[in-house]
C-alpha cells in the first residue's frame, strides 16, 4: 500500500486530498501544528477524520519534519501547508516567510537527509505572477510577487527547482490558481461572500464590507485541483505545471452570481471599506492550462457560475440547519464575528 503524507491536511486542499488519496487506495498521513484547540473540522465533515493517521509537525521546526518523515517513509509528500492568506502576509510578513518560504526549505533539507526517494509535490501559487500585465499566465510567464505571500511562495517555488536540479529529488511545483469550495476558510473572498449571503438571506446581518471588488482571478473548484496534485506526482519526471480554467472573473461577478441566486441585489448591501484594501493588489490573473492538458490529461469541469451556486448553497444550507436546531462539523465557531451571531442567537432562545 503507497503512503502519502500531507501537511497541511486540516486546510481545505489537505482535506480534499486526504479523500481522494484514501479513495485511491493510499495509507494517509496527515499533519497538524500545535494549537490551543486542534480544529479537525475539514476531516470531519469529509467524514474521513477516522481514517488518516496525525502526526504534531510544525514547518517552523526542522526536528518535527525529520521525526515525520522517520516515522512515515512516505512515497508521496504532499506540502500543502502555507500561511496561505495574502492580507495576513502584509499584517505578519516575518511569520509567513518563515513558514511558506523558509518551511519549504526545511521540508527539502529533510528529504534529502531522511528520504531522498520520496516525491514531493509543493504548492506554489498564481500569485507568484503578481501584478503582471499579460493577457494569460504560464509556466513561462515571467514572475513578478506583490506580497510577502507570494515573494514567499516564490523563493520555494525556486528551492524545489534547485534541489531537483541539484539533489535529484522527485519535486514537483503545481502552480495553482485560485480554487474554492464549500471548505474554503471564511477570510477568502468568495467564502466570505457566499457566508454572507447566507447570513443576510437569514436576517442574521444587514451587510458586507469588502475591499477591492475591481480585482479579477482566475477561480476554479478545489476538488478537482487536488487531482492534478496527484497526476503531478505520477508523471514520469518532476516537473512544474499551471492549474488553472483558462478563464478570469472579477470580484464583482462574484457578488452578482451570489446575491442573484438568494434572489437579492448585491449593490444593496455591499460596502467597501479602506481597511480591507491590500498595500499592494494583484488586479489580474487568468491561467494557461495547456501544458497540463497535453501532458497529464487534467481540466477542469466546474464552471465559474456553478462553482458559486455551489458555494451559496452549502452556506445557505449551514445557517439553515443550524438555525433548525441542527449540529455538525463548520467552522462559523472559529470566527469571532460568526461566534458572536451564533452565541447571540443561543442566548436569546
Ligand atoms: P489553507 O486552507 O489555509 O490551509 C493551510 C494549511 O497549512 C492548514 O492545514 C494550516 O494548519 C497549515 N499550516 C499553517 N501554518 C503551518 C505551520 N507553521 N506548520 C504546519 N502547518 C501549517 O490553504 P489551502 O487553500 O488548503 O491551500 C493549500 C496550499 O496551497 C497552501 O500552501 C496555499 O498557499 C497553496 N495555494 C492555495 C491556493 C488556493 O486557491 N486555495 C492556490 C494556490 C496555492 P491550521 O489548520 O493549523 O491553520
Ligand atoms: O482575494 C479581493 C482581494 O483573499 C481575492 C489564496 O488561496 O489564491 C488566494 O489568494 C481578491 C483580491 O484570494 C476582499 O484584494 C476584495 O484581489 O480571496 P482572496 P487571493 O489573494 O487571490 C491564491 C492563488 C493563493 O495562493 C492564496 O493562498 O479579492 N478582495 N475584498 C478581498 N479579499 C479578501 N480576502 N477579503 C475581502 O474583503
Amino acid at each position: 500500500m503507497k503512503k502519502a503524507l500531507i501537511t497541511g491536511i486540516t486546510g481545505q486542499d489537505g482535506a480534499y486530498l486526504a479523500d481522494f488519496l484514501l479513495k485511491k487506495g493510499y495509507r494517509v498521513f496527515g499533519t497538524y501544528r500545535r494549537l490551543s484547540t486542534p480544529n479537525f473540522w475539514r476531516l470531519q465533515y469529509l467524514n474521513i477524520f477516522e481514517q488518516i493517521e496525525l502526526l504534531p509537525c510544525d514547518l517552523i521546526d526542522s526536528y518535527s519534519i525529520i521525526e515525520t518523515l522517520k516515522t512515515v517513509r512516505p512515497d508521496e509528500i504532499y506540502n500543502l501547508a502555507a500561511q496561505s492568506f495574502v492580507g495576513a502576509s502584509f499584517e505578519q510578513p516575518l511569520a509567513s516567510g518563515e513558514v511558506t518560504g523558509l518551511g519549504v526549505t526545511r521540508m527539502l533539507e529533510a528529504i534529502r537527509l531522511i528520504t531522498p526517494e520520496a516525491r514531493l509535490y509543493q504548492a506554489s501559487t498564481s500569485e507568484m505572477y503578481g501584478d503582471n500585465s499579460f493577457p494569460f499566465q504560464d509556466e513561462q510567464t515571467v514572475f513578478c510577487p506583490s506580497s510577502p505571500y507570494a515573494a514567499a511562495k516564490l523563493y520555494a517555488h525556486h528551492v524545489v527547482k534547485i534541489y531537483r536540479k541539484g539533489y535529484g529529488l522527485f519535486a514537483s511545483n503545481g502552480i495553482l490558481f485560485n480554487h474554492e469550495s464549500p471548505l474554503r476558510g471564511m477570510e477568502f473572498v468568495t467564502r466570505k461572500i457566499t457566508n454572507a449571503v447566507a447570513k443576510i438571506k437569514h436576517g442574521l446581518e444587514p451587510s458586507l464590507e469588502l475591499g477591492n471588488i475591481d480585482s479579477s482571478r482566475d477561480w476554479g473548484y478545489a476538488p478537482e485541483y487536488i487531482e492534478a496534485m496527484w497526476l503531478i506526482l505520477q508523471h514520469e519526471k518532476p516537473e512544474d505545471f499551471v492549474i488553472a480554467t483558462n478563464t478570469t472573473h472579477t470580484v464583482r461577478e462574484f457578488l452578482d452570481i451570489a446575491f442573484r441566486h438568494a434572489g437579492l441585489y448585491w449593490q444593496t448591501y455591499v460596502k467597501t471599506e479602506e481597511r480591507y484594501q491590500r498595500p499592494v493588489d494583484v488586479s489580474y490573473l487568468k491561467g494557461d492550462f495547456a501544458k497540463a492538458r497535453e501532458i497529464l490529461g487534467w481540466e477542469p469541469k466546474t464552471e465559474f457560475k456553478e462553482l458559486v451556486q455551489i458555494m451559496v448553497d452549502k452556506d445557505l444550507e449551514r445557517w439553515g440547519d443550524w438555525l433548525g436546531g441542527k449540529h455538525f462539523p463548520w467552522d462559523a465557531w472559529n470566527y469571532p464575528n460568526e461566534k458572536k451571531i451564533l452565541s447571540r442567537k443561543l442566548k436569546y432562545e
